[in-house]
């Protein structure tokens, strides 16, 4: 059934090929215009000497990136940002050098409104077949008109196992980031927050009883003023390298982090003798942030028959488990599964079971409401 499928998606993007008048023969350095896909390595695809990615932070085993450039004759130039909102100001402060980017979710709603991805077929990418259904079709970017599904994960807390504090409470609440009163009995550890305005308000919010995605400013006043008042405990803003810098140097106790880092903590630190790591993870019961990376090509791009072609690399089997064996997070690439390592399929922390998925919301676009967050944002990083 499914190599059927991919024999039909295979004829259709040959007859795709042939329709826009491309064709074996190109060689390094040469584009047609057309987002059109060669897959199959042997028919010599006409592939860009060099494609420009940018990723977040640690979140693709490198060697991938060489065996493409060993395969395919492609250089990767490859660069890494902390947060959504980093890739944006980057994309809208004019950088027309990048062609593949993995914005979440919300941003590429957003990013779509703003003419900022380039449209794609993704029929035309054979390893589409390999994507769970219920990771297509999402509601940000319907039909899968401009991205494919990366990785996804949960936005939930990070902490020391074997704290004598966390020993007796395990923090799941969001009362362990937000209340003094608690942050006064081990902030002497340190305390990381990502710097991260959509997740840490959205926390906030979660505490607060308010929905992550809220527009209304008294709520988002009322999150604000949370954050001030717990800022004074907390000892940094990191959401890009956290993971190894503070988590694993144990230079703090409790982190808000993402799934696949506090994993990575774990896994880390993971010894045979004891049968345990050092940093555990929970989602709070108020509720936490689910999300979702995707691969999208830039408009600006001017080598989408490469990203069309390095995108189908990703998505391959077992480059799909290459990337999940080595960043933690889940894969929503269904056929990638076989490979993946099977502590990382059966741990909660990681593929939520359903009584935690039943507590997880997306965060979506927000619209105008986006410039009370912004103030909101420049007041808590101001003070
Ligand atoms: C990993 C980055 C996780 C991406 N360092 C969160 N959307």
């Amino acid at each position: 059934m499914k190599s059927k499928f991919a024999i039909l998606l295979l004829v259709m993007a040959v007859l795709l090929l042939v329709a826009c008048g491309g064709g074996p023969g190109g060689g390094p350095g040469s584009e047609s215009g057309g987002p059109t896909a060669d897959t199959d390595s042997d028919a010599a695809p006409q592939l860009a000497s060099e494609l420009s990615v940018y990723n977040w932070a640690d979140y693709i085993d490198e060697d991938l990136l060489t065996q493409y450039e060993e395969e395919y004759g492609v250089k990767i130039i490859y660069d890494t940002f902390a947060s959504n909102e980093d890739l944006l100001a980057k994309l809208q402060a004019g950088a027309t050098g990048y062609d593949v980017i993995v914005p979440s979710d919300y941003m590429v709603a957003q990013m779509i409104e703003l003419g900022l991805l380039a449209e794609i077929d993704p029929n035309v990418i054979p390893n589409f077949a390999n994507i769970d259904e219920d990771f297509k079709n999402a509601p940000f970017d319907p039909g899968n008109k401009h991205c494919l599904p990366y990785q996804w994960g949960t936005t939930g807390i990070a902490y020391r196992a074997g704290h004598p504090y966390f020993e007796e409470n395990p923090p799941d609440s969001w009362a362990y980031l937000f209340d003094p009163e608690l942050l006064a009995e081990y902030s002497s550890g340190g305390i990381n927050v990502l710097n991260d305005q959509r997740e840490l308000i959205a926390a906030a919010l979660f505490y607060l009883g308010y929905s992550p995605n809220s527009t209304d400013r008294t709520q988002l006043e009322e999150a604000r003023d949370l954050i001030v008042r717990a800022k004074p405990y907390w000892k940094t803003f990191n959401s890009e390298d956290y993971d190894d810098s503070l988590l694993i140097a144990d230079e703090v106790v409790l982190s808000q982090s993402w799934s696949g880092d506090a994993a990575n903590a774990y896994w880390s630190t993971y010894s045979d003798e004891t049968g345990d790591g050092n940093w555990y993870y929970a989602i709070p019961q108020e509720g936490a942030v689910k999300w979702m990376d995707n691969i999208c090509i830039t408009a600006s791009s001017s080598k989408r028959d490469t990203a069309l072609h390095f995108i189908n690399y990703l998505l391959d089997a077992e480059n799909g488990a290459a990337i999940t064996n080595f960043t933690y997070y889940a894969s929503p690439n269904e056929a990638a599964k076989a490979y993946i390592e099977p502590d990382i399929l059966s741990d909660p922390g990681i593929y939520p079971p359903p009584e935690v998925e039943a507590k997880l919301q997306w965060l979506i676009e927000l619209g105008e409401g986006l410039f009370v967050w912004d103030e909101m944002w420049t007041a808590i990083k101001g003070q």
